[in-house]
């Protein structure tokens, strides 16, 4: 599907105005899971009564609150689809931490498919409410759509949190993010202690996250396995690494740990702390 887009198509939409979005319905999905007026978002996009809510049919959101939907370009308003936005640096742009074929099959191939995914579930389940399809297939479509539209969520969000090392990527956290990280951690090096072991540890293919915990404003690190299980609801991310073997296994192979270190010369925290900066100001 993504061989189809050129950078430019995708990046064309990008200026199109993106609607309010219905608040989302469907748990589970996605680290940044929008979930009611509790996660009302500052975004000029961000419904601000039921009255602004789009009509029965329209799109549904599942950006996280703390990101704006045009940001992301992760959905085309003229076509009502998903769309793969298109990455923000060259393929070989992590080198070497990350190869870049490696950068290539996972965006091209990998994100693809699960904005595919969640077109397809989300139009199947469309089909169902219409009386066309088959209504015992509801519980199969809707967790597709948990499974696509957390990978769709997940893997836009990933992208952004890469810089190239010593070019963005890197470094350590600065501002209120370093901080929050001191203070809820004991220190930066507790922090990234945690947070490979965290990531480590995931059980199959899944994802480590830092987020805001948007009740408490904390951070919290937890394991999401797969797209979507053992995410914590309405969680705000901050950063997160893609531990699935697809991310790494081609230059890593069996060694997920190396990757893990790796990806310490990658990390955009400037992008980290403007979406942390978000969570806790909402
Ligand atoms: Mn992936």
């Amino acid at each position: 599907m993504s061989n189809e887009h050129s950078p430019s198509e995708l990046s064309s939409s990008s200026s199109e105005p993106i609607r309010r979005r219905e608040a989302l319905a469907i748990l589970g999905l996605g680290v940044g899971a929008v979930a009611g007026s509790a996660f009302a978002q500052p975004s000029p996009t961000s419904p601000t009564s039921p009255k602004d809510l789009p009509a029965k049919g329209a799109p549904i959101a599942i950006v996280p609150g703390n990101v704006a939907p045009a940001e992301l370009n992760v959905f085309d308003e003229a076509t009502g689809q998903f769309i793969l936005p298109a990455l923000p640096y060259a393929f070989d742009a992590m080198e070497p931490h990350i190869d870049a074929k490696t950068m290539e099959i996972h965006h091209d191939k990998h994100h693809a498919a699960y904005v595919a995914g969640l077109n397809k579930a989300l139009a199947e389940l469309a089909r169902i409410r219409s009386a066309a399809g088959d209504s015992s297939l509801v519980k199969f479509w809707a967790n597709q759509v948990s499974f696509h539209g957390g990978g769709h969520i997940n893997h836009s969000l990933f992208w952004n949190m890469l810089a190239p090392a010593g070019k963005g990527g890197g470094g350590s956290p600065r501002g209120k993010l370093a901080e929050a990280i001191q203070k809820s951690f004991g220190s930066y090096e507790q922090f990234v202690a945690q947070f490979k072991a965290t990531a480590g540890s995931v059980e199959g293919g899944g994802w480590g996250w830092l987020a805001v915990e948007p009740w408490s404003k904390q951070l919290l690190l937890f394991q999401g396995e797969k797209q979507q299980d053992l995410m914590v609801t309405g969680a705000l991310p901050v950063l997160g690494i893609d531990v699935w073997e697809h991310a790494y296994y081609l230059k890593y192979q069996n060694k997920r740990a190396d990757y893990v270190n790796s990806f310490f010369n990658l990390i955009n925290w400037e992008y980290c702390g403007k979406l942390y900066d978000r969570a806790v100001a909402r």
